[in-house]
């Protein structure tokens, strides 16, 4: 029992870094990261990155498009 308690804690440890990244740029709270949050994190992006990042082209950076972007060192993680 133990041991299953403590592999469920791992899980949760490393599935916390991607949540906390979104939820450190989103300031607004609708789970989207915009062009003005995400500039606000990283003051170099420019909006042709921002496009980049923005593949399904809605305006803004989801969860998936910002996990993507960050593996694909297209952005850092943000700093904790
Ligand atoms: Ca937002
Ligand atoms: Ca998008």
């Amino acid at each position: 029992m133990r041991r299953v308690a403590a592999g469920a804690l791992v899980a949760v440890l490393f599935a916390a870094p991607a949540l906390a990244a979104l939820s450190d740029i989103d300031t607004d709270g609708d789970m989207l990261a915009s062009f003005d949050e995400l500039v606000a994190v990283y003051p170099d992006l420019t909006e042709e990155t921002f496009a980049d990042l923005d593949t399904n082209a809605d305006g803004f950076v989801d969860e998936a498009e910002l996990t993507a972007a960050i593996e694909a060192d297209l952005l850092a993680a943000p700093a904790q």
